[in-house]
């Protein structure tokens, strides 16, 4: 089969749809996605390339820093910065938000990205990813800062994820329809895998670390419990999935539909992952694809974030299962 669509091709296609588009979100998207294959293509070569060790640093996050997350990082930064469009950054590896300078140019956008999600994972050959969130800056007429940045889920204007896996793919939205590429290593090029891609309504998987069990209250522990028996939605108890790289939980449970989770916990209140390059982009994407991301109160596209790395509890995928979850938690009794 010859491929026809490519990731660009299909990006300029949406841009068409919207008349008064100026193109540079349609050049951000592009710049993203030679970063993402540039990020592939190391993650493929790390093992022998002596990148899979760990650097002098920690993050923000209190975590250390892995050479790859440091390599994409630069990878993102350098192509989004020669793509100009972006007046804020923020990345899980950087503490401050990044801005251009004002005068040289009025930049529209505000990124945030997590460069290399799952690199715990790396060395064990599992796969790991790239999440990124796109907003229009805040306050165009104002210098770039904090401030764009700090915007619920719902003004995203695009979202998406790498997975670099058996294969790298790519998924995206600006809004009307996600879409899942693959990457073509023959040519370099993504192609179009899947249009509109849709959560089924409801699954057969449930995706935890129950490792936190002793760490959970009461009834994420009842609601878990019921999970692997038969009263649940689905009458028989779930299969269990867990990774522990957030893009293919996420991908996975995208594809085949069910629940991810990772709830707060005693020592972690607003549990371990990020909300604005991890929990807002994701929660985006299954929203528009007909599912729910929630923090175990509200929709988190709904969260109004207050710092560039808060975390967010994640409760995520099909709308019968995250419901019936909601429900349990939200229950009085
Ligand atoms: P990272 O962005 O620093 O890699 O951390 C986030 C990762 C997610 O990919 C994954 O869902 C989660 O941490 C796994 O956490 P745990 O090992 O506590 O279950
Ligand atoms: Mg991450």
């Amino acid at each position: 089969m010859i491929p026809t669509i490519t990731l660009n091709r299909f990006i300029r296609q949406e841009e068409k749809a919207h008349p008064y588009a100026t193109g540079e979100l349609t050049d951000l998207l592009y710049s993203i996605g030679l970063a993402v294959k540039m990020i592939s293509h190391l993650v493929a070569t790390a093992g022998y390339k002596g990148l899979h060790g760990y650097t002098d640093k920690v993050n923000i996050q209190g975590e250390i820093v892995h050479k790859l997350d440091q390599e994409a990082d630069e990878i993102l930064m350098e192509i989004l910065s020669s793509c100009g469009h972006f007046g804020s950054l923020v990345s899980e590896e950087r503490d401050q938000v990044v801005t251009t300078p004002f005068e040289s140019k009025v930049a529209k956008y505000a990124v945030a990205f997590d460069p290399l999600d799952g690199s715990s994972n790396i060395g064990s050959n599992i796969p790991v990813g790239t999440i990124f969130t796109v907003f229009k800056r805040k306050t165009p007429e104002e210098p770039p800062g904090i401030d764009d940045m700090l915007q619920p889920g719902r003004n995203v204007v695009a979202a998406g994820y790498a997975v670099y896996g058996s294969m790298t793919s790519f998924v995206y939205t600006c809004g009307s329809g996600v879409h899942g590429f693959t990457l073509d290593p023959e040519i370099g090029e993504f192609v179009l895998t899947e249009e509109e891609i849709k959560i089924p309504e409801s699954g057969s998987i449930y995706s935890v670390n129950e490792g936190y069990w002793e760490l959970w209250d009461d009834k994420t522990r009842d609601a878990v419990r019921r999970l692997k028996e038969s009263d649940n939605p689905l009458g028989k108890p779930y299969t269990s999935r867990y990774v522990g790289s957030l893009v293919s939980d996420f991908d996975r449970t995208l594809r085949r539909g069910g629940i991810f989770l990772h709830p707060a916990n005693k020592k972690r209140e607003r549990g371990k992952l990020r909300l604005l390059y991890e929990c807002i982009p994701l929660s985006y994407i299954a929203h528009v694809a007909g599912g729910i991301g929630t923090d175990g109160s509200v929709n988190v596209i709904d969260i109004e974030p207050k710092s560039i790395h808060e975390r967010c509890p994640l409760i995520i995928g099909s709308k019968k299962e995250v419901e019936w979850f909601l429900e349990i938690l939200n229950n009085n009794q």
